[in-house]
């Protein structure tokens, strides 16, 4: 006897009446839970009486289970032996994907940023590659993020001595070797078997700093156990309708070591991520065909790990997170000059201009077009040295990263580019992504005659056509384009 239940045994627990499921090895009771799951009940029914691991493991940090399943659900150690492994189905598009995985382009070959999306594109999964990479709606805002860069052109010092370039910089009081940091995604198990410690791993030998998400696929302490010596980690929060759950989440990560709270202020609701959504209509879990749940499950992975995100959030709450913690204070997500001077008068220390990567309201500007307004209404108040201004979204060279630091950011966040080369790459992916933007950064700072980040200034960029409001240029409306029937000129009659 091994004192193990048996395969057999979980299996008769099959039913919406009587749930058991395995995940990792161990049976959980989760028959009362059910109506709680925030990804709706029909994903974990389609694996009542089974072994759920592999669909579990990307979506949940590994603490979950122990967090918030009553230790009486809590069944104990399967036989593994005995549990009746599922034929897997054919499914000729993974057989496809593994046939494009085979035929990777060696690391070497990828140049810069983007290059690592176009290899991820083709060799990740398609619920992984729809969740990292859509934006909302009609991806507007997604596409002008990268755009808005090639709006500012450069105004280079020559004659001056470049021989040694400084790129090193402080954010938050830290110390760091180049201005741009690991900013927070969410679920990176979606794209490697190892998630945010992989990020972690990257960040630390290129002295970078990390954000880690509220939502990681690795538990916080796990991210945190992986840093190295004394690097630096921020928390990204995305504030509980229970202040209890968020103040124990900010206590824990200012007792261990993190050096910086971003809060999370453009998603009182998540965006409409279309490829998202699209994605998971094939998942029987998913109800995007019957409906039925009182909550509309059928939102794509994004909606699934949200729904405890508090709406009520306002300006009010910034007190009293000052009064639970000693570390920076940070907007994530301000999208306007109104809402910086707000910040500095409430007392935050830094915001972030950012507009979640497109993800979040549709047509909304970009980040740096919103520093390129922010910086100056500072300035003319001389609040500059007040607060610090991060900015994030669509930075893929070192040129974007230059532009924004000759604007005024103090630290610029990159997202989808790390996703992308550790989904393809692994460790080695986001080590290269990482040695080619401070190699493009080196070179690009020499051309602009600056040695060191603190000579770069708003001389040294023209941005008249980013200021030049958006008049007359409309974004390709790809959908629209796709989807309209073009009217038609009279036809000649036949001959
Ligand atoms: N921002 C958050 O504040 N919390 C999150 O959990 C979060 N998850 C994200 C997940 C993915 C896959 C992506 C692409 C972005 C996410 N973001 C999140 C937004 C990023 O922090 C950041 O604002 C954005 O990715 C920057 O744009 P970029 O991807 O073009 O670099």
């Amino acid at each position: 006897m091994t004192g193990k239940l048996t395969g057999a045994s979980v299996a008769e627990h099959n039913s919406k009446d009587s749930c058991w499921v395995i995940v990792h090895g161990k049976a959980y009771d989760v028959t009362e839970f059910l109506p709680e799951h925030p990804g709706g009940q029909k994903i974990i029914l389609k694996y009542a009486g089974k072994d759920a691991t592999e669909e579990f493991e990307p979506i949940h940090p590994p603490d979950t289970l122990d967090k918030f399943l009553d230790p009486s659900k809590h069944l104990g150690a399967v036989d593994m032996s005995t549990v009746e492994q599922e034929e897997k189905a054919f499914d000729p598009e993974e057989a496809e994907r593994l046939e494009r995985v085979s035929r990777m382009p060696s690391l070497a070959a990828c140049y810069n940023l983007l290059d690592f999306e176009a290899v991820a594109r083709h060799v990740m999964k398609k619920t992984a590659w729809a969740y990292y990479s859509s934006g909302a709606d009609d991806e507007i805002t997604l596409r002008e993020n990268h755009a808005a860069f090639h709006k500012i052109w450069f105004r280079p010092r020559i004659l001056v001595d470049v021989e040694n370039i400084d790129m090193s910089t402080k954010m938050l009081g830290t110390k760091c070797s180049i201005p741009f940091y690991v900013t927070a995604t969410a679920l990176g198990k979606l794209g490697h078997p190892e998630g945010e410690v992989v990020l972690t791993k990257a960040a630390h030998q290129h002295d970078v700093v990390q954000m880690i998400p509220t939502l990681a696929s690795c538990s916080f302490d796990e991210i945190v156990d992986a840093k190295q010596g004394d690097q630096v980690q921020w928390l990204q929060l995305y504030v509980n309708k229970d202040r209890e759950i968020t103040r124990k989440i900010v206590e824990h990560a200012e007792k261990r070591g993190c050096k910086g709270l971003f809060i999370t202020v453009d998603a009182p609701q998540l965006g409409r991520r279309e490829k998202d959504m699209r994605s998971k209509f094939s998942d029987p879990g998913s109800n995007v065909q019957s409906g039925g749940s009182d909550i509309d499950r059928s939102q794509g992975a994004a909606r699934a790990i949200s729904s405890f995100i508090d709406p009520a959030l306002s300006w009010k709450d910034i007190p009293w997170f000052k009064s639970i913690t000693n570390m920076p204070i940070v907007l994530k997500g301000v999208q306007c000059v109104e809402d910086v001077l707000r910040a500095v008068e409430a007392g935050c220390d830094g915001v972030v201009l950012s507009n979640h990567g497109g993800r979040q309201l549709e047509t909304a500007r970009s980040g740096i077009e919103v520093l390129a307004e922010v910086m100056p209404a500072l300035r003319e108040r001389g609040w500059e040295k007040r607060i610090e201004v991060f900015v994030d979204g669509g930075v893929r060279r070192a040129t974007d990263i230059i532009k924004a630091l000759c604007l005024g950011a103090t630290g610029i966040g990159i997202g989808r580019p790390f996703l992308y080369a550790m989904s393809a790459y692994g460790l080695d992916g986001v080590d290269r992504a990482m040695q080619l933007l401070k190699d493009e950064m080196e070179m690009n700072m020499r051309l602009i005659g600056a040695a060191r980040v603190e000579d770069l200034n708003p001389s040294m960029i023209d941005t008249r056509g980013l200021l030049g409001g958006h008049n007359g240029i409309v974004p390709t409306d790809t959908l629209g384009v796709g989807a309209y029937d073009p009217l038609e000129a009279p036809r000649f009659n036949e001959k």
